[in-house]
This record gives C-alpha cells, sequence and structure tokens, in this order.
C-alpha cells in the first residue's frame, strides 16, 4: 500500500512538473460576423479574436492552462485598427498591435481560477464589438478542483456574457463611423455568444448533471452592464465573486450579480429532478431586440 501511494505521489509530481509547462497560444483578430438565431434574430457585425484567420468567434476561444504554466499568446491583427489583448488582473501589457501587425504577450498562469481576457483599446467599443474571452487555469495537478486543495466539481462550464447594441455601436464601428458611446443601449444580450433559445440546447452551455454531481460554473462577464443571474431548481455556492475565494461554507445564493469585467464561479450541485431556467433577472437582458427568452438565458437539466 505505501509503496503503491508512494509511486502515486509520484506520478502525481512526474505529472505536476509535466504541466507546468510553455503553453503557446495562437489567435487572429478579424471582423466578421454573429448570427442569432430565432425570433428577435439577426446578424451582427463583430470583431474578434479566432484560433484560424478570418474566422473570428464571439467570444473568443477559452484559452485553459495549469497554474504556474509559461503562457505565450501570439496574436495576429488582420483588421485595419489597432487592437490589443490584456487578461483582467493578470496582464498590465496594453500595447497596441498595429493593423496587419502582431505580437507575443507572454506571461505567467495566475493562481487557479476564471478570468476574462478583452481588447481594452477604444472606449470599450473593441470589447463590446466581440473582442473578449475567458482564460481558465487549473490547479497544477489538472485536477476537477477550482484550486489546489479547493471545492472537487464534476463538470464544468464557462458562460461568458456579452450585450451588443447593434444599431449605434456595431453598425456604426463596422462601417468606419465615430460611435457616439455616451450611449449605449444593447439590444443584443448573448451567453456564450449565443441567444437564449440556441444556449437553451447547447450542450456546452446548459448544465446537465445527475442527482449529487456539482457543475463548476465559471460565470464571465465580458458586457457593459452588470448581470445578475437567476438559478432555478436549486441554491448555488459562490467560491470565487470578483477574484476572491469565499470563506468555508459557501454561501447560498440563487442570484448571483456579476458586474462588468468581472468573474465568479458558483457551485451547483443536483439535488432534485427536473428542468429549469437559469436567465438573467433584468427582463431586458433575456431578449433579443426585445423577443423574450432568447438573451441571456439557459437551461439547468437533472436527470
Ligand atoms: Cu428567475
Amino acid at each position: 500500500m505505501l509503496k503503491k501511494l508512494g509511486l502515486t505521489v509520484l506520478l502525481l509530481l512526474g505529472h505536476g512538473a509535466a504541466d507546468a509547462a510553455e503553453r503557446n497560444f495562437t489567435l487572429h483578430i478579424d471582423d466578421g460576423d454573429l448570427t442569432i438565431t430565432g425570433a428577435g434574430g439577426t446578424t451582427l457585425s463583430i470583431w474578434g479574436y479566432g484560433e484560424s484567420a478570418g474566422l473570428p468567434t464571439v467570444p473568443a476561444p477559452t484559452l485553459t492552462v495549469n497554474e504556474g504554466d509559461t503562457i505565450n499568446v501570439t496574436v495576429y491583427n488582420h483588421h485595419n485598427a489597432p487592437h490589443n489583448f490584456v487578461v483582467q488582473n493578470v496582464t498590465t501589457d496594453a500595447d497596441p498591435i498595429a493593423a496587419n501587425g502582431s505580437k507575443t504577450y507572454s506571461f505567467t498562469a495566475p493562481t487557479a481560477g476564471s478570468y476574462l481576457y478583452s481588447d481594452t483599446l477604444n472606449n470599450n467599443i473593441n470589447r463590446e464589438m466581440g473582442l473578449h474571452g475567458a482564460l481558465i487555469v487549473r490547479p497544477a495537478d489538472n485536477s476537477n478542483t477550482a484550486w489546489t486543495g479547493g471545492p472537487a466539481y464534476d463538470h464544468e462550464r464557462i458562460w461568458v456574457i456579452s450585450d451588443m447594441d447593434k444599431p449605434r455601436w456595431n453598425d456604426v464601428a463596422s462601417t468606419g463611423g465615430n460611435v457616439n458611446t455616451s450611449v449605449y443601449k444593447p439590444n443584443y444580450f448573448m451567453l456564450n455568444g449565443l441567444g437564449g433559445f440556441d444556449a437553451m440546447m447547447d450542450h456546452n452551455t446548459m448544465i446537465m448533471g445527475m442527482m449529487d454531481e456539482v457543475t463548476l460554473v465559471r460565470i464571465v462577464n465580458a458586457g457593459q452592464f452588470s448581470h445578475s443571474l437567476h438559478f432555478h431548481g436549486n441554491h448555488f455556492e459562490v467560491i470565487n465573486f470578483s477574484g476572491v475565494r469565499q470563506p468555508t461554507p459557501f454561501e447560498q445564493w440563487d442570484t448571483i450579480n456579476v458586474p462588468p469585467m468581472s468573474v465568479a464561479e458558483v457551485l451547483y450541485t443536483v439535488n432534485q429532478y427536473g428542468e429549469y431556467p437559469m436567465h438573467i433577472h433584468t427582463a431586458q437582458a433575456e431578449t433579443a431586440n426585445g423577443v423574450y427568452l432568447n438573451g441571456g438565458a439557459t437551461m439547468i437539466m437533472m436527470h
């Protein structure tokens, strides 16, 4: 038994050492489209980071690393305006990448948790247009715990929240016009770039679990507004709010307000069967151009 334990420790150490690696990512900035399907849907002009040139996505690709990794993110800017790449509360280099230029941002993976990365230039317009995504940092041993020695989970979801003002921001910015940033009246609200009707069926967005299973939901608000998320069915435990780990026992809530450019991590445990909605509590923010529930909403399925 001791021998077996010793071997396990060695394997874990070896695994950990191997994981403290250099991780290289490439992002391409392009203009493109984001289509919200269903009633109230539309095609929005966006600017986004993509894994491949010419294929911007909203949200940007999730970058997943382990604590302590050396991370190199090379960003190619194929767009006709300057952009950057900043990880909120982690990196400080906000120097622009000129049009048709590229730049490698290097940093060490911070303590395990969820982080927002975005383009911080242009008075929030670049972020609103779609240049935002999540950096997920796992513990050094890559275990399914929120952090080393922290709470364990069975499933994981990343919810990147966004809002967009199509007529006043996207339509104007995408045609090279000057956006009046003193007016922002978003008419599209997304979870992982999806309107609610799609987010309710998207297996990477909806929560699914069996009795007693725990889902770690990493909520990243890339929008301009605070968004309150209301989970039906069960309460959840807040384990990280705005980057601050919550003490044990964790608070039990059913709604959490996540300010813009901040992050929350909650544990949702299945303890009763059924199908329940999760929606942003502000009525307008659960719509797509006014159509109810095609905005910031998804489903919780317990079987
Ligand atoms: Cu509700």
